[in-house]
């Protein structure tokens, strides 16, 4: 028997063939602070149901796979020191052991296929970090795009990332990155990166059936939609650069690597920026959300 605990929500809207969103919780242990990250992954489920869907926030806990929290799981989780933030190199020995986990994109894809879930919505995914020619600092998240089959809205890969390795990997694993709406590849805080995105959708309803296809075709993997943060919140990109420029320095000067990468730059370009990345981090995974409950509606119907 998998180790999976549903929450009757996401029981019944699966048994019902009701669309359901999977959602992860390193955002809300390592990628915001408290009360904003509670407060977030509250308004995150409640546009996912705004849409017509049911939320499934993942975390693992007593040996257990969360499908889904509660409110009061959910606030927990968000005040818990010392969570493990879980990839698919330590989802089985945290279960196995008993720990408290906090899944990131690559662990709550693996969750969501062993739960049967199609859609998940994040923030950004991880990506190609840069001076990975000689850190090798490549996040888990990419081969995980490349092995299971679930599809993925983010707002593009972080821009603390090197973007166009990032691309680069994708492409060679044969990772479809779909921008949603533009031609070009979104980089989180900003709707442009500059690249131009591999493939172009506009509608749920098409990304739906292109994920539909794949399995058809028998093709492992899953989808990355990169879905450009709303116009009106994004910090724009001349603006951000040096910000993470300063960030990655610090993080350099300090020795910071391996999974406390992300976080510390997360937390350094929140107080550079005043607090105007977090805002802009919040906007952005509630505009996936709603793209994710879409296309989950969309192949739900199909
Ligand atoms: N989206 C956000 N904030 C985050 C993340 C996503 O808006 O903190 C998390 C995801 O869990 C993703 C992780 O898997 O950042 C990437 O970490 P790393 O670079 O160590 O693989």
């Amino acid at each position: 028997m998998l180790p999976l605990t549903f929450a009757p929500e996401v029981d019944a809207a699966l048994k019902a063939g009701k669309p359901v969103v999977a959602l992860e919780s390193t955002i809300i242990t390592h990628g915001m602070p408290w009360p904003q990250n509670v407060e977030t992954a509250r308004a995150v489920e409640a546009a996912v149901r705004a849409e017509g869907a049911v939320p499934a926030t993942m975390a693992v806990t007593g040996g257990r796979i969360h499908v889904g929290l509660t409110d009061a799981g959910l606030e927990a989780l968000g005040q818990a020191k010392d969570v493990a933030k879980l990839s698919r190199a330590d989802l089985a020995a945290c279960l196995a052991t008993g720990g408290t986990g906090a899944t990131t994109v690559a662990a709550t894809m693996i969750c969501a296929r062993l739960a049967g879930i199609s859609v998940f919505a994040t923030g950004g995914i991880g990506g190609v970090h840069r001076g990975a020619e000689t850190s090798f600092d490549i996040s888990a998240d990419l081969a995980e795009l490349a092995q299971t089959a679930v599809t993925v809205v983010a707002a593009g890969a972080k821009a603390i990332l090197d973007l166009p390795k990032t691309l680069e990997y994708l492409e060679t694993a044969g990772v479809p990155v779909i921008a949603y709406g533009q031609d070009d590849f979104p980089a989180f805080w900003s709707r442009s990166s500059g690249l131009k995105a591999p493939l172009r959708m506009d509608s749920a309803e098409a990304i739906a059936a292109a994920h539909r296809m794949r399995g058809r075709l028998g093709l492992p993997g899953g989808q990355l939609v990169a879905n450009p943060i709303p116009a009106g919140d994004e910090i724009a990109r001349g603006e951000i650069m040096p910000v993470i420029e300063a960030a990655l320095a610090e993080a350099a000067a300090k020795g910071i690597a391996a999974k406390a990468v992300t976080p510390f730059l997360l937390g350094r370009i929140f107080e550079l920026t005043e607090g105007r990345s977090l805002a802009a981090n919040i906007a952005l995974v509630l505009n996936n959300a709603r793209l994710g409950a879409r296309i989950a509606a969309a192949l739900s119907k199909g």
